[in-house]
């Protein structure tokens, strides 16, 4: 069985997460579902990356430990997986006792090998974001993140020989043409970072102390970027007693990461592993950002949209599909309430909707709730079914470029060939002729193609695919290789009507709640 890891980053638990973290999770989830649907053996790790100045300073803030502050934050984050259905294998924490020594045993490793150094730091320091930066890097003598003020800090600390790196990582890129996707981003980090040469990379802090401590030099911490691309390794068991997982996933198939983590993933992240001697993930893709009013949305400017209260009022699948399906996933989108509403309408209650429940009732009007066999073919019935057969073939493809938008829209391809040719073929006038042939063959069709579209939306929308499914008479467990033949659903299988899946709505109305 071929196996398949992927991972979400390991987010800040400063706040409760919003719907950009959703959005990684979710397409990580789907990727995950699809996947495993294909026949792969799976592990998909999501998580917590706990330390830093700035948990320090909000759990400060809430009169609080930070190990306290996280738990509750972390308790609500599971939550909201268990809300969306995330099928996550590894929830790893950067405070697991676990991983917290392992970390100390990679920093001791690289310092051994003279990896890591000890040295100072002098340079433009933004508290919000944790970050350093060169003189070069600020914008306009601001941070280039978020736009605040930095000021100069001096601390004493130990540095990774990132600058060595340089010359293997843009031969990784040169020899692995699909490791950073997508391809923009791979020339982003080319020019912006390794065209001009690296520095080395300032990996401890000696200004808070809510982190990892560095074994042999206990008054620095470890900073940030070791800290928590470790998560990777340690989510599979790496460096503890039991190394099965990780000898059996590692290395990462791909980490799914926000464009303005790239960086740390396609030149920190290799750089490690490198120094390190562990195999490097296969790929790492960027995706764009979720917008809000045109700006992006983050806890630290409080312009948010959380994911929740839409999930209560339309469900999973209406916001994992709009999700995946608004969106270009290399691309930046802007969220607005009206975009989802009416996506809701266009796809889900006015296509697939309104698909499923013409053919369901149809069956039972005119079959009385049994599928027929089919009987007279016509030209028109090819159409359909040649299309039918095509679109797992090029859902794959998508799926595999990361190209959700697409795979979904292949899918909707064939629903709307389905509507129309309910429209095409006028069922109720070959009732009415008493063409009962040529009826039951529109119906079977029409039947089978609900069949095949069960079985692609599985991985997007795996409640619909189920009612889909339940209304069909089948049963629910789908195999994707099933969805290339046509002509599978067996005559005489029994249909039973349900309610109408998506209900069309009063964008009006639903704008005012
Ligand atoms: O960066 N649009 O954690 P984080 C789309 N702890 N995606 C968004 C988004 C938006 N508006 N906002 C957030 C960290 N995301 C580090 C990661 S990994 C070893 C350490 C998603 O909580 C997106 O995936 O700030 C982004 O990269 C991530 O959340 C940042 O999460």
């Amino acid at each position: 069985m071929k196996k398949y890891y992927l991972t979400t980053p390991i987010y800040y638990p400063s706040d409760n997460l919003h719907i950009g973290h959703t959005y990684t999770t979710v397409a990580a989830d789907t990727l995950k579902r699809f996947k495993k649907l294909l026949g792969y053996d799976v592990f998909f790790t999501t998580g917590t990356d706990e330390h830093g100045q700035k948990i320090q300073e909000k759990a400060k803030e809430n009169n609080t430990t930070p190990k306290a502050y996280v738990d509750s934050i972390v308790a609500d984050i599971k939550e909201l997986w268990k809300m969306l259905e995330i099928d996550y294998d590894a929830f790893i924490r950067s405070t697991d006792p676990h991983h917290e020594r392992c970390v100390q045993d990679i920093f001791t490793k690289l310092y051994e090998k003279g990896e890591i150094y000890k040295s100072k730091y002098k340079g433009h320091y933004c508290t919000p974001c944790e970050a350093f930066w060169s003189e070069s890097q600020l914008v306009d003598g601001k941070c280039p993140d978020c736009g605040r003020p930095t000021h100069i800090a001096e601390e004493e600390a130990y540095f990774f020989k990132l600058s060595k790196y340089r010359d293997r990582l843009l031969k990784l890129y040169e020899d692995n043409p699909d490791f950073i996707q997508p391809e923009s981003r791979k020339n982003e980090m080319i020019n912006n970072f390794l065209k001009e040469g690296l520095e080395d990379l300032c990996v401890t802090r000696t200004s808070f102390d809510w982190g990892i401590k560095v074994p042999f030099d206990e008054k620095h911490v470890v900073y940030v970027w070791i800290d928590a691309l470790s998560c990777y390794l340690t989510a599979l068991g790496y460096g503890t007693d039991d190394e099965s997982n990780f000898e059996k996933y590692w290395p990462a198939d791909v980490h799914l990461v926000g464009k303005e983590i790239v960086r740390f993933h396609t030149i920190i992240w290799p750089a490690l592993l490198m120094a390190l001697d562990i195999e490097l993930p296969k790929k790492v893709f960027g995706h764009g950002w979720i917008l809000f009013d045109d700006d992006k949305m983050s806890k630290s400017k409080g312009n948010i949209i959380y994911p929740e209260p839409i999930i209560e009022l339309y469900g999973i699948d209406a916001f994992k599909y709009f999700l995946l399906r608004e969106f270009s996933f290399g691309q930046d989108g802007t969220f607005t309430r009206e975009k989802f509403l009416q996506r809701l309408n266009s796809d889900l209650a006015n296509d697939l909707g309104n698909l499923v429940s013409r053919t369901i009732s149809m069956v039972e009007k005119y079959n009385d709730g049994i599928i027929p066999a089919p009987g007279i073919e016509e030209e028109i019935d090819d159409s359909l079914k040649e299309l039918a057969i095509g679109v797992a073939d090029k859902v794959e493809a998508f799926v595999d470029k990361l190209n959700f938008s697409q795979a979904i829209e292949e899918i909707w391809k064939l629903v709307r060939r389905s509507n129309k040719y309910v429209d095409e073929t006028m069922p109720w006038i070959l009732a009415r002729e008493g063409n009962t042939e040529r009826l039951n063959t529109v119906l079977y069709n029409l039947s089978e193609s609900l069949r095949l579209i069960s079985i692609l939306i599985k991985p997007f929308m795996d409640k619909t695919s189920s009612e889909i499914r339940r209304q069909l008479g089948l049963k629910d467990e789908v195999k994707w290789a099933d969805a290339l033949t046509w002509g599978l659903l067996k005559p005489e299988t029994k249909t039973e009507k349900g309610q109408i899946i998506f209900p069309r709505l009063d964008i009006d109305k639903e704008l005012v709640k």
